[in-house]
Formats: C-alpha cells, sequence, structure tokens
C-alpha cells in the first residue's frame, strides 16, 4: 500500500483514539487514513516565529507522523487571515461584498506556498500519494511540480467553487486555476461545484473537458470529480451512546423543563446564515404566540477567526441581535435564544444534538455541512427530531428528505419550524429512516477510500447521488 502524505494549513491529530475531545470529524478520519497508509500529516503548527527558519517538527501521536512548521506574522497576516480567509473564503461563499482583493496577501499566499513546498518536498518518497486539503493550498501542487515532485497528487476542496461570473471578479483568475491543473485529481464536494468548477475550465479557458470530468491541459490529464465527504458513522454513534453524551442530553433536557428544543451548531462565521436564523425564530415567535413559550432555541457558535474584521462585525451582530429578540420576548422564567460561545466536546455535542426537536442547519452557503449529518446520526429512531435544512448546502443534494429551506425567507424558515414542531411522529420516523440510510452509506469511510483509490488510479463508482 502506497504512503499518504496529507497537506492541509493546520495539523490536528486527535491526542486520543474515538469521540472523546473537541476534535472536528475530519481530523479523525484523516488520522485513521494515515494510520492505514502509514503517512505523514504536514501543515502549519498554529504558532508564530518571528523568522521563518523552515523548521521541521516530526512527533508521532496515536501511531501518525506530523511534521509541522512555524510562520512569521507577516504570513499569518497576509497568507492565512489575508488571502485565505478575506479574498477566498467570502468570495467562494458568494459574498463579493465581503471580499477584499490586496496584492500583498497574493504575495503572502504565493510566499507560504513555497514555504509549504519547500518544507514536504524532502519528505515525499517516490511511490507515495500526496493529498492536499483546501482553500489554503491551492496552489500548492504546481510548486511541487517545480521542485521535481513526480507523484500522483491529489486536492480535494472542501468549500463551494463559485459560479464562473463571480470567480472572474478574482485578480489572476486563470493563474490560480492554472496552477490547480497540475494535480492528477481535483476533488469537489457536489457535483455544484464540480460543474462551475468545469464551465470555467472549458468558458474562460477553452480547454476540453470530457463527460467523465477530465480536463486536457499541456498534455496533461485532470480528473476533476464530486467526492461528498461524509461523518465517521460509527464513531459518532458509539460517541452518542456514551456516558458523557447520556449526562449531557438529560443535563440539557432538564433545563428546558418540558419545553421543545431547536439547536443550532456552527463555527461564527458569516456564511452559516446565523443572523437569518435569529431572525426567523423570532418571526415564528411572532406570528404563533400559542406556541412560542414552549420553544427554546439553543445556538451554539464557537468563534473562528478573531483577527479578520468581518467576523467581529458578525459576532458584533449577533450579540445584538439575540439580544433584541430576548429582550422583546422574555419573561421571567423563559428566554427564548441560548446563544453560546464556546466549544463542547464531541461526546457532549451528541447528546445535544439528541435532545434537539429540531435542528437549524440554514447556512446561506456551505461545501457540504457536518452539523446537518452528526444531527441525524445522534437521534433516537423511535422518536427522532427534524432536521431543516438550507436548499444552498451542499448537503442538501444528499438529505433531500430533510425539511429544505430558503435561508434568506425568514417566513418560510419560520413556517418550516411550525410544521416541524407538528410534524407526526410516523413522518419525523421515515423522513430520519431515509436520511439516516443516506449518511450511513456514504460516510467518510468511503469518502477517502474513494478519493485515494481514484488518486491512485483505480477508478471507483460515481457516487450514488450524481447528477447525469
Ligand atoms: C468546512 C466546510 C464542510 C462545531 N462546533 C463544535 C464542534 N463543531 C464541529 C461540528 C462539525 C464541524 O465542527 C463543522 O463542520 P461543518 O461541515 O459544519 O462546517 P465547517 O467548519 O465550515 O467545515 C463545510 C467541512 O469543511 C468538511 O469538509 O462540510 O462545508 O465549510 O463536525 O460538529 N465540535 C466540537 N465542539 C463544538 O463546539 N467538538
Amino acid at each position: 500500500m502506497s504512503r499518504l502524505i496529507v497537506v492541509s494549513n493546520r495539523v490536528s491529530v486527535p491526542k486520543a483514539m474515538g469521540a472523546a475531545g473537541a476534535q472536528g470529524g475530519l481530523a479523525v478520519a484523516l488520522s485513521a487514513a494515515l494510520r492505514e497508509h502509514r503517512g505523514i500529516w504536514f501543515g502549519w503548527s498554529g504558532k508564530e516565529t518571528e523568522t521563518f527558519t523552515g523548521h521541521l517538527d516530526m512527533q508521532r501521536n496515536c501511531d501518525v507522523t506530523t511534521a509541522t512548521i512555524d510562520l512569521e506574522p507577516q504570513d499569518i497576516d497576509e497568507y492565512y487571515n489575508g488571502y485565505a480567509n478575506r479574498t477566498l473564503w467570502p468570495l467562494f461563499h458568494y459574498r463579493i461584498d465581503l471580499t477584499e482583493y490586496d496584492r500583498s496577501f497574493d504575495e503572502g499566499y504565493e510566499r507560504v506556498n513555497a514555504r509549504f513546498a519547500d518544507s514536504v518536498a524532502p519528505l515525499i518518497e517516490p511511490e507515495d500519494l500526496v493529498w492536499v486539503h483546501d482553500y489554503h493550498l491551492l496552489p500548492l501542487g504546481s510548486m511541487l511540480r517545480e521542485k521535481g515532485v513526480t507523484n500522483r497528487i491529489g486536492m480535494f476542496l472542501h468549500i463551494p467553487w463559485p459560479p464562473t461570473r463571480l470567480f472572474v471578479s478574482l485578480p489572476n483568475h486563470e493563474q490560480l486555476v492554472a496552477s490547480m491543473l497540475h494535480y492528477d485529481l481535483i476533488g469537489f464536494q457536489t457535483e455544484e461545484w464540480l460543474d462551475s468548477f468545469t464551465h470555467y475550465v472549458k468558458k474562460e479557458m477553452g480547454l476540453p473537458v470530457a463527460d467523465d470530468g477530465t480536463i486536457e491541459y499541456q498534455g496533461r490529464q485532470i480528473l476533476a470529480r464530486a467526492f461528498p465527504i461524509g461523518i465517521d458513522y460509527e464513531e459518532f454513534t458509539e460517541g452518542a451512546r456514551s456516558a458523557e453524551a447520556r449526562e449531557a442530553h438529560d443535563r440539557l433536557k432538564s433545563s428546558v423543563r418540558g419545553r421543545k428544543m431547536l439547536i443550532g451548531v456552527d463555527r461564527l462565521d458569516y456564511s452559516k446564515g446565523l443572523g437569518e436564523r435569529f431572525d426567523s425564530f423570532g418571526r415564528f415567535l411572532t406570528d404563533n404566540p400559542d406556541m412560542a413559550k414552549d420553544v427554546v432555541l439553543l445556538q451554539i457558535a464557537p468563534p473562528s477567526r478573531e483577527n479578520v474584521a468581518s467576523y467581529q462585525q458578525i459576532r458584533h451582530d449577533l450579540e445584538r441581535k439575540a439580544g433584541h429578540i430576548n429582550g422583546a420576548h422574555a419573561d421571567v422564567a423563559w428566554v427564548p435564544i441560548r446563544y453560546v460561545n464556546r466549544g463542547y466536546r464531541r461526546t457532549e455535542l451528541a447528546g445535544f444534538y439528541r435532545a434537539a426537536d429540531i435542528a437549524l442547519v440554514t447556512p446561506l452557503r456551505d461545501g457540504m455541512n457536518l452539523v446537518a449529518k452528526e444531527y441525524v446520526a445522534a437521534q433516537d429512531p423511535e422518536d427522532p427530531g427534524v432536521l431543516i435544512l438550507s436548499q444552498f448546502a451542499g448537503a442538501a443534494l444528499q438529505l433531500t428528505d430533510a425539511v429544505l429551506v430558503n435561508p434568506h425567507s425568514t417566513e418560510e424558515v419560520s413556517d418550516a419550524i411550525e410544521r416541524s414542531l407538528r410534524m407526526p411522529l410516523e413522518e419525523r420516523r421515515r423522513r430520519h429512516q431515509a436520511l439516516l440510510n443516506s449518511i450511513r452509506e456514504e460516510d467518510v469511510v468511503d469518502w477517502r477510500e474513494a478519493f485515494v483509490a481514484t488518486l491512485q488510479g483505480k477508478r471507483t463508482t460515481e457516487p450514488s447521488h450524481a447528477e447525469p
């Protein structure tokens, strides 16, 4: 079996096995792949150094070898806070109004990608497969090629690819895409983002794209395909059955005193539609005075990217909005929105999900959205909750038995809340069973195995939800 070299902006190996700890499911999944392939996970340590030295910190935790480098403050400002999170993230989430273009960001992005290439290239052995992750590292493949790396290199984009008309507002857009055409395989979350990418390649670059997603460029063949990511179903459901999850469930249940509970769990990010969600819930309270006092919304939103101004702004806006809605509707024994700016352990989250009658997963744009899948996996199949899901999340293409909504319409979301609260048990069970089947059938193990097999050149079957 070939070794796997995983490259991502940050490296995060679970300190201990299992579901415990504030770890994302992706870290668990990639660690499992690395254990199987005896590979290395390379990336930024998250630490700052005054002057870049390129020193590699190699460690071994839970049978996974990691190699990390520290970055200079200017790198972090221009590459991470700059090009990645002030240019690409908003643009790729269709927020051209928040997108900032600054030459120093481009330079920082190029510089850090070159630093990644310099540091990781010596670790790559002839038979290794290289798997690059996400928008922070789009040009890394071309830089590795410049250094003579001829291995199979794949990249997976975790976020949407924007429509061509938006994407061309990026200065040097063609240079960026041309640099991506040095990968052997480019993976997207859904057919929708894949179509946007191939549309650009055809229309703006005039390149031929075959029906199977093969792009011809400068004598090379690049395969572009959708690989919808899933959750680690086994790991998550095991965590959901743990004593810690049960305790979290019981604690939350008793605190709502028989009321119905809605839950939202999101990084504090403008793409997640939290402001619109609060407005919709406020509208529901106003429009349904008979039900209002029997309902609570728990919104867990751990802060992220706190050095970026648009994130400071959304935090400020949400605090105001939650305060306003609570001020207008609360009484002495009940507050409608519990807005919590901190993270919880994964097993606790599983207990919270199970305690909630409804999940509100209403991003304005999302590559996939794993919270939707985790919520379904955590439910009691005998008495499951209802998933209200944005039609603009990648997950909506698979989870068609959710209550799908347009998150921009407060009326539509408010109606969906009312309908879900009144939904008969039989309908809840039917929808939940269908959602659960889809989540179990396309979990994160299938995702990584399909990606790695395709990168290795072993074609796998098309994802089952693929559209014609
Ligand atoms: C990107 C793409 C794509 C959240 N709060 C806590 C916590 N979380 C965990 C969730 C979930 C993960 O973080 C969030 O994943 P999402 O998929 O919902 O969203 P992004 O962070 O934006 O992820 C997205 C994903 O990459 C994977 O490809 O689906 O579209 O934007 O697992 O549970 N985890 C813990 N405590 C928290 O308080 N432990």
